[in-house]
């Protein structure tokens, strides 16, 4: 089995007498929704719609092959697909077998997906074709060196033995059981936005994921005639369970594809398949509500748009009623676990101004100032939480934990935040080591250690820049020992591999890091630096 921090024993029976915790594997909305009504639509992805009778038989027919092939409970799989049908079908698959995933995302590349492998040493690939990196054999093959015995299968693969649609096809093998799950192991990882040199993973148990995505559900009014747009990447945890896809097929609702959020395509999704509501983070927004302002004669099924994943400025919060004719939901959340909502029946004031309250009565929230006491409402300070769907600890990373828990169990989220009286928070700022680069969060670290892999780069530091669009973008401050340039950073990290996110927007050359009077980069005079930069531009 996979191993994790369990909550201790005292907090887990309340979560249990609570009815938080109701020991359901997540795969059992699906299995609920295809035994119910089996004719209503799952999933609707390009000409396709597939309804729940087919994403449980899919799923079965997958999960069953596997068993066969040897798979066990408590195997993991490295999963990397793009916005597609498949997704879910494996997602429900693997729950149904008891196999641990990691759902990469598609802009996943060497660096990113080698590092998840060496991790968790996968029994189980799944990726897909059209990804430059599975074009041939030669990555996947590369990824045995974590794991010999690893079965690889393609989505859009023509040879059968390694087609993921050919093991999703034809019925249900004779004698096929769902592995009877423990809903307290690890479902699966979820990815941390991170801040250390190499990504961190997050074990998500089946009780409490499934706890958030049933009260997420109910927060955002999800009902069978919802229809859910998910634009953005569909392992995120903000589209997997807030409420997301796993939240409407609680539900019993539809999910509309898309590949990404651009408007046209997205609008055009909206008027054809009558969508409901959409999850977007705040650029995404602004695009919408420009090509709204042009014509929003496709929007009229939308009712609700949630925002969330970064900074979302009132003044921009203040327009999206107006512009896109529907309700806004405000989401701050984080796949270690505390999402909060602003709440469908809120006063506008409120939607415009907080970034919503917790999920749970049993969310302990705490926001805490520099003497390492609570602040009252209204004071910014760190924000630190525990309760029944937050975490315990990163895989396999003692050192980290040390650092991100204190003793009682709070998982400091590196957000700086004020609580309003009423219990709903304000994302002010952050501490964390992180930029936010349109709700894609890069680790400054990771790559700073792949800049400072270059023979010619003597210091590198990543710190954000302000950005009107995306809220902020990546500048890499380098002390460089020879003479480069900044396509040849730019070129050594694409050949690294990494997600292209991640490349540094920008490439400043000083003459000598800044420095704290403890000897650390002071990453606060690079930001100053940048500032005044800006006004000197203005
Ligand atoms: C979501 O999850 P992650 O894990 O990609 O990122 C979490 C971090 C938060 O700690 C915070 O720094 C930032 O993203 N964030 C926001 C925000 N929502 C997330 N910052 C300001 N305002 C917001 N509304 O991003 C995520 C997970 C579930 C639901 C929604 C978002």
């Amino acid at each position: 089995m996979v191993e994790f921090t369990p909550w201790p024993e005292a907090l887990a029976d309340r979560y249990r007498e609570l009815g938080y915790w109701i020991g359901r594997p997540l795969h059992h909305a699906v299995t609920r929704q295809a035994q119910e009504r089996p004719k209503a639509i799952a999933v609707i992805c390009g000409d396709r719609r597939i309804d729940y009778g087919e994403l449980h038989r899919a799923s079965s027919a997958l999960a069953a092959r596997l068993q066969a092939a040897g798979l066990r409970p408590g195997d993991t799989a490295l999963v990397q697909l793009p916005n597609v049908a498949e997704f879910y079908m494996v997602f429900t698959a693997l729950m149904k077998a008891g196999i641990v995933p990691l759902n990469a995302l598609f802009t996943h590349r060497r660096t990113e997906l080698s590092a998840y492998a060496e991790q968790i040493r996968p029994r189980l690939l799944i990726a897909a074709r059209e990804h430059e990196l599975f074009r041939d054999d030669r990555f996947a093959k590369e990824l045995r060196r974590f794991s010999p015995d690893m079965l690889t299968l393609f989505h859009g693969e023509l040879d059968t033995g390694h087609s993921l649609q050919h093991w999703l096809a034809g019925p249900v093998p004779q004698g096929f059981d769902e592995t009877p799950t423990c809903p307290d192991s690890v479902a699966f990882f979820q990815l941390s936005g991170g801040s250390t040199g190499t990504p961190k993973l997050i074990p998500r148990t089946h009780d409490d994921y499934d706890y958030s995505i049933r009260e997420s559900a109910a927060i955002c009014g999800l009902t069978p005639e919802t229809r859910y747009l998910c634009a953005m990447p569909a392992p995120h945890n903000y589209l997997m369970s807030s409420p997301g896809a796993l939240g409407v097929f609680h539900a019993g609702g539809t999910v509309v594809l898309a590949a990404n959020p651009d408007p046209a395509p997205c609008f055009d999704l909206i008027r054809r398949h009558r969508v409901t509501m959409a999850a977007l983070v705040p650029s995404a927004v602004l695009l919408w509500l420009e090509a709204a302002e042009r014509d929003n004669s496709a929007l009229a099924s939308l009712q609700l748009v949630q925002v969330g994943g970064a900074s979302f400025a009132e003044a921009t919060a203040r327009r999206v009623p107006g512009t896109l004719g529907c309700t806004l939901q405000q989401v701050f959340g984080m796949a270690e676990g505390l999402v909060n909502y602003t709440r469908l029946d809120d006063p506008a004031e409120r939607i415009f101004t907080t970034q919503g309250r917790p999920i749970s009565p049993d969310d302990e929230v705490r926001v805490i100032g520099p003497d390492g006491h609570d602040l009252p409402d209204g004071k910014a300070g760190l924000l630190a939480v525990r309760g029944p769907y937050t975490f315990r600890g990163y895989y396999r990373s003692p050192e980290h934990n040390a650092r991100s828990f204190d003793a009682d169990g709070f998982y400091f989220t590196g957000d700086i935040v004020e609580r309003t009286a009423d219990g709903y928070l304000r994302v002010v700022g952050r501490v964390k080591d992180q930029i936010n680069r349109g709700g894609e969060k890069i680790a400054a670290e990771e790559i700073e250690h792949l800049l400072q892999r270059h023979p010619a780069v003597h210091a590198a530091a990543l710190v954000a820049m302000g950005d009107a669009r995306l809220g902020e973008r990546s500048c890499a401050f380098i002390v460089a020992r020879d003479n480069i340039k900044a396509a040849d950073l730019r070129r050594h990290l694409i050949a690294q591999g990494i997600a292209e996110y991640k490349l540094p927007d920008r490439v400043r050359f000083i003459e000598q890091m800044p420095l704290t009077p403890v000897g650390k980069t002071d990453k606060v005079r690079l930001r100053e630096m940048l500032m005044r930069e800006d006004i000197a531009c203005a």
